[in-house]
């Protein structure tokens, strides 16, 4: 898989409440692409991941950590503006729930464009992923990521709507335009985006089909489903303790496809991938504990709700 994004540092609060109050936080190497890239490598493919850090320790900090994990780093490109980083204050207001507050305007990440994008590289990738995070933090990623898209038709795409990034309106405009021009093999989305994307309709899914060959609509602490060749499944969430949400559907997209890409059938690949995200919210940090297929087995034989 190839994927295109913005790495950010993530400092997580290591107490819960208002950040105003919070004195220590823990670091992480975050961002969704690279959640994906990790997930994807955990389950035992290869990843290369497109985009770029700044010349500065959370660069550093940022390849080193990704190449450790096993992603192929070799196409980050070093930017003259620094790594952007967010923090995350988690269960306040709402517990069990998690805010990112971001510091990315003008980052290092948001710099990447389609020069970037090496044609060759793409095209012979297995599958192209991106996100609405990548879309919306600057015209030259966009820019990237439709150039990407257009080199190869095996496309993933979440759409992961973040409204501090964009308006509505423009994520609408802009998600629409990138699925009719591209539509994609695998769409990875929930109820509240597909809302943003298509206004209020009682079913989401079927307009939603007409863009994809898999869709994937995560139900929070319930689950997720998936709909193709005319069927759904339904993988049923668990009811785990929860540190921070921050990663979930990344652990779950990326899980599930690494899974399918290594030919596991998509209903299972999908039981697995909800495994894989429910360990996520157990912890503070989006990729410490992305499992093996092993470690879901054992999740699978051990726990049962
Ligand atoms: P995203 O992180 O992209 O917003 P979701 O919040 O739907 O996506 O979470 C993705 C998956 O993570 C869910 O389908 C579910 O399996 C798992 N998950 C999310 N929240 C919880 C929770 N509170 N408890 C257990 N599992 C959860
Ligand atoms: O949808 P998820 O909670 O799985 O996404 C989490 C990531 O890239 C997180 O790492 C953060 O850096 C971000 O989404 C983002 O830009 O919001
Ligand atoms: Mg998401
Ligand atoms: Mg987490």
């Amino acid at each position: 898989m190839i994927a295109l994004g913005e790495i950010l540092i993530e400092l997580n609060a290591l107490s819960p409440g208002p950040l105003r109050h919070v004195s220590y936080f823990e670091k992480h190497v975050a961002g969704s692409e690279a959640n994906y890239c990790v997930a994807f490598v955990r389950l035992g493919n290869n990843c290369v991941y497109l985009g770029r850090v700044g010349e500065d320790e959370f660069g550093h900090n940022a390849i080193e950590w990704l190449r450790g994990k096993g992603v192929d780093v070799s196409h980050i490109k070093f930017d003259s503006s620094p790594t952007g980083i967010f923090f995350i204050q988690r269960d306040y207001p709402v517990p069990s729930q998690s805010e990112s507050i971001y510091y990315r305007k003008g980052s290092a990440g948001s710099n990447l464009n389609p020069d970037d994008v090496d044609e060759s590289l793409v095209k012979s990738a297995n599958l192209v992923h991106s996100t609405g995070i990548t879309l919306a933090i600057s015209e030259t990623a966009k820019e990237a990521v439709f150039k990407a898209f257009s080199l190869n038709e095996v496309r993933s795409f979440d759409t992961n709507i973040r409204l501090k990034l964009w308006t509505p309106e423009k994520a609408r405009e802009t998600i629409m335009r990138l699925l009719k021009v591209h539509p994609v093999k695998y769409l990875i989305t929930d109820r509240e985006d597909a809302e943003i994307l298509l206004g209020k309709v009682e079913d989401p899914v079927k307009p939603l089909m007409e863009y994809t060959d898999v869709l994937i609509m995560k139900e929070g602490p319930h689950g997720a489903s998936v709909y193709y060749e005319g069927r759904k499944h339904f993988s049923h969430g668990y009811s785990v303790p929860v540190r921070d949400v921050v990663g979930a559907g990344d652990a779950l997209g990326g899980t599930f496809l690494s899974l399918v890409t290594s030919g596991f059938p998509i209903e299972k690949a999908l039981d697995y991938a909800v495994v894989s995200s429910a360990l996520n919210v157990t912890i503070r940090g989006d990729q410490e504990n992305l499992p093996s297929i092993k470690d879901i087995e054992t999740f699978l034989e051990r726990v049962r709700n």
